[in-house]
């Protein structure tokens, strides 16, 4: 799989590369020579977007989810991705650990602990600061922007695309294709060209976003740990010894690579948990996730539609909206990588294992790590929230990082399960900013390394101009922009898929699961009740008629 490691080997589509770099050049530069003026339109920027699509971003979100729980429930859910011999190619934990880890980073090392304080003091619909209910309010409200709605919105994406490499079996990774249902043959023209310009964008800047927010957060860790002074340099340094570590990954690819960090990480955030839950209050943890998880489930429709349309009061923009934008953003890049590693699986299999676990996984950051800041802070040991307040997130999450037993050896692992939470988040970007800009590509092959090096140098380049530029606002602005353009992208996919699910499967998806196969140049439809798990060669049953290969 591996020899074609070399640029001249897997060519460069030049008409999607060139814009790319162009796009990712042009708005870095300039932020980097003229913060001030970059922040004021950034500022003007984020309050028209969150003023005028508050709302669509929302729809989108139960729309999302609403389309996810079809797919996982209904006729297209037995679909199989891939050729009824084909087997998983990982197996299912190392497949949901790099799934978890592709799309869930370093934010959640900062925001578990600093998004409920901020909701403390900011409580949602209107809740009175300090009561009992804002404090229940506070530990749930995250695992809603954390849970089921999100991580629909991020898999949406993935489906299409898997359909289209491992059913239709394309031969390039690109978003575009999975629009190809609905847009056909316009897809070879500029229109395909700016669908995966719009992508491409939008992986850059929602890794910009996470940059820029991480980036400061190990900087104050290396500072906790070695008794640093905080500066850009130190900063500069972090962002190097990352890109460098990135750069191993991307290198060694997929397999090595990429799994290897995914499965290093997913351990230590496991140790990670447990032992906050054990060194903590481990009853009133487990008792404040209990509560969660019911008040999410009976406030679901509400908070996932609440624009807060009287008051206007700016707490779902600057919160819910924000988030799904992120999330949208990060979709695309996790759309080709979780298609890319969801060979063999069925829909539902995709869907249903992403969202749930994905979830789960997010919950228990929220409940272990969240509920801990949320007991500090609510019974005085420590006020969290001046620190947040006065000296920003970073000196937050180390001041609650202080307070644990053997603090001397947690400190160091944490900082090290960000490091590598960032590093899986940005390898597994760059592997997909590469394959996109490859030629030719099928769900078999890995992109020249050369190209996934330099995608994770422009990854770390576009991430100190967003440092430069400082400030969250930046950041989330950044997202919300590149998130927009990929709302309707993200609607044009799941209605290619149906149209090609209808097309290809016809009434054979009222009662089997099916397998697609191509079998010279013509589409049949198999049983795969009958046919033997992995690896037989021929499949037992023919059902329906061949139909010809189109697209
Ligand atoms: N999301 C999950 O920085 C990161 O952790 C990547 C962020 C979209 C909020 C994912």
């Amino acid at each position: 799989m591996n020899k074609n490691n070399s640029l001249a080997g897997k060519g460069i589509e030049q008409t999607i590369f060139w814009p790319a770099v162009v796009a990712v050049l042009c708005t870095s530069v300039p932020l980097m020579l003229f913060p001030e003026a970059g922040s004021q339109i950034v500022n003007n920027l984020f309050a028209w977007i969150t003023g005028t699509f508050s709302w669509l971003f929302l729809l989108t979100g139960v729309a999302s989810f609403a389309f996810m729980g079809w797919l996982a429930f209904g006729p297209l859910g037995r679909i199989k991705l891939g050729a009824p011999e084909d087997a998983p190619e990982f197996s299912t934990g190392a497949w949901i650990t790099m799934l978890f880890c592709a799309g869930i980073g370093i934010s959640i090392c900062a925001w578990s602990f600093a998004e409920p304080i901020y909701l403390l003091d900011g409580p949602p619909l209107h809740l009175a600061k300090g009561t009992t209910a804002a404090t229940e309010w506070a530990a749930m409200y995250p695992m809603f922007h954390w849970g089921l709605i999100p991580w629909a919105i991020y898999l949406l994406p993935a489906v299409p695309m898997a359909y289209y490499l491992y059913v239709r079996k394309g031969n390039v990774l690109r978003l575009s294709e999975a629009c190809r249902g609905v847009f056909g043959g316009l897809i070879d023209g500029p229109l395909g060209k700016l669908i995966d310009v719009i992508v491409m964008f939008s992986i850059i800047g929602a890794v910009g976003t996470s940059l820029g927010l991480s980036v400061p957060l190990v900087s104050a860790l290396f500072q906790e740990m070695f008794g640093l002074e905080q500066s850009f340099l130190l900063q500069l340094g972090v962002l190097a010894l990352w890109t460098l570590m990135i750069a191993w990954s991307v290198w060694n690819g997929l397999s090595k690579g990429i799994q290897t960090l995914s499965n290093f990480n997913g351990v230590l955030a496991l140790l990670m948990l447990v032992f906050v839950l054990a060194a903590g209050p481990t009853l009133y943890l487990m008792g404040l996730w209990t509560n969660s998880m019911g008040l999410y489930l009976d406030n679901f429709f509400h908070i996932s539609t609440w624009t807060d349309p009287v008051e206007k009061g700016g707490f779902p923009e600057g919160w819910t909206v924000f988030y799904w934008a992120w999330w949208v953003a990060y979709a695309p890049m996790m759309g080709l990588f979780v298609a890319r590693i969801s060979r063999g699986r069925t829909i539902k299999d995709l869907v249903l294992n992403g969202v749930i676990w994905g979830s789960v996984g997010c919950w228990a950051f929220f409940a272990i790590w969240g509920g801990y800041a949320v007991h500090l802070q609510t019974t005085g040991v420590v006020d969290l929230l001046s620190i947040l307040n006065n000296q920003g997130m970073p000196a937050m999450v180390v001041a609650v990082m202080k307070t644990l037993p053997f603090s001397g050896l947690i400190i160091p692992a944490f900082t090290v399960l960000c490091f590598v939470f960032l590093a899986t988040t940005v390898d597994s970007s760059a592997y997909t900013l590469a394959s996109i800009s490859t030629r030719e590509l099928n769900g078999y092959e890995e992109p020249a390394r050369a190209n996934r090096i330099l995608w994770a140098v422009l990854l770390a380049l576009f991430g100190v101009g967003l440092l430069v530029v400082g400030g969250l606002k930046a950041v989330q602005t950044s997202t919300l922009v590149v998130a927009l353009p990929m709302l309707p992208v993200m609607l044009i996919m799941a209605i290619s898929l149906v149209r090609w699910a209808r097309e290809d499967f016809g009434s054979a998806l009222d009662s089997k699961v099916c397998s697609l196969r191509l079998s010279n140049g013509r589409h049949e439809v198999v049983d795969q009740l009958d046919a033997a798990p992995a690896a037989q060669a021929a499949p037992a049953t023919v059902m329906a008629k061949a139909q010809p290969a189109s697209n």
